[in-house]
């Protein structure tokens, strides 16, 4: 990719893309048509050509998605692994977690559709029927719809642990809901593979304390972004391409559950910072 790279935003008034630390607006220019741009970086670098630059503001942030479904892998990090087998023992499902870290499938679920989705500064919700709840920072693959990874961005998974821990088939349930998935701020634009050596960082604070931090890179994801992505399009088409979040790797300790007004702070390598509050 030639000129460095390329962050696209959502706003309410179109696409904005981030070349340099300046920030020009893609008026007339629908999302999920530029997702599926063939050679997107060149077009953009084209687009912007001339065009004055201007500041956007956090305010203006929408979460990156258009009509695109959002699905997650889980079980790709030993210590998502390990807090799984733990939660689920009582109810005698910890073996599935051991045997699908190890197993040639993935683990890969439907987490969101498109309404149910917030971006930065937007507030995530807790289940009511749920007393566990966690966030889960993950890195978040963009993916068009020929399956090609055309960029990232920071993902929060939230969780209810005790549903999905009673029973494994409750796990649509502990995952899906109104809120329950985070993206934003933008989209890294990128036609490389991440560094193994990038960050993923959490941060946790009630009122003014943190709560909770944890860090983790992703040298410590069991599968290749690539194998997921094969795997989700198996037998799958996506018309608008896909979000496919790729688990967690941070867990807070067992005692750890969020509570309403928690500020959450996910941070990924060069992507960005995604901060959301629980409502
Ligand atoms: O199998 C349960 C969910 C796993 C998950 O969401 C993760 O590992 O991130
Ligand atoms: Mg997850």
């Amino acid at each position: 990719m030639s000129g460095g790279s390329m962050k696209l935003f959502k706003t309410a008034q179109g696409p904005v893309v981030q070349q340099d630390s300046r920030y020009f607006r893609l008026n007339g220019m629908d999302w999920d048509d530029l997702l599926n741009e063939r050679d997107l970086c060149a077009m953009l670098e084209k687009r912007i050509k001339g065009v004055p630059s201007f500041s956007l503001e956090d305010s203006e942030l929408l979460a990156p998605i258009g009509k695109q479904e959002v699905w997650a892998a889980g079980v790709t990090y030993f210590r998502s692994r390990d807090a799984r087998i733990e939660e689920a023992k009582q109810a005698g499902g910890g073996d599935f977690y051991a045997r699908v870290y190890e197993a040639e499938r993935p683990e890969i679920f439907f987490k969101s559709t498109p309404h149910r989705v917030v971006g930065h500064n937007q507030k995530v919700r807790i289940r009511k029927d749920s007393k566990w709840n966690v966030p889960e920072p993950e890195l978040t693959l963009v993916v068009n719809q020929e399956s090609k990874i055309i960029g990232y961005t920071c993902g929060n998974d939230m969780s209810s642990r005790d549903i999905e821990g009673e029973n494994p088939l409750y796990l649509p349930q502990a995952k899906c809901y109104d809120q329950a998935c985070a993206l934003g701020p933008g989209i890294l634009l990128c036609d490389d593979p991440l560094p193994a050596s990038t960050e993923i960082n959490i941060q946790i604070v009630r009122k003014g304390h943190t709560q909770f931090s944890g860090a983790t890179s992703l040298s410590q994801l069991k599968r290749k972004p690539e194998a997921l992505v094969e795997f989700l399009y198996r037998e799958n088409s996506f018309p608008h391409g896909c979000f496919l979040m790729t688990g967690t790797g941070i867990v807070p300790p067992d005692a750890f559950t969020l509570q309403s007004g928690d500020e959450i702070t996910i941070r990924i390598g060069d992507i960005g910072t995604l901060k959301n509050t629980v409502m």
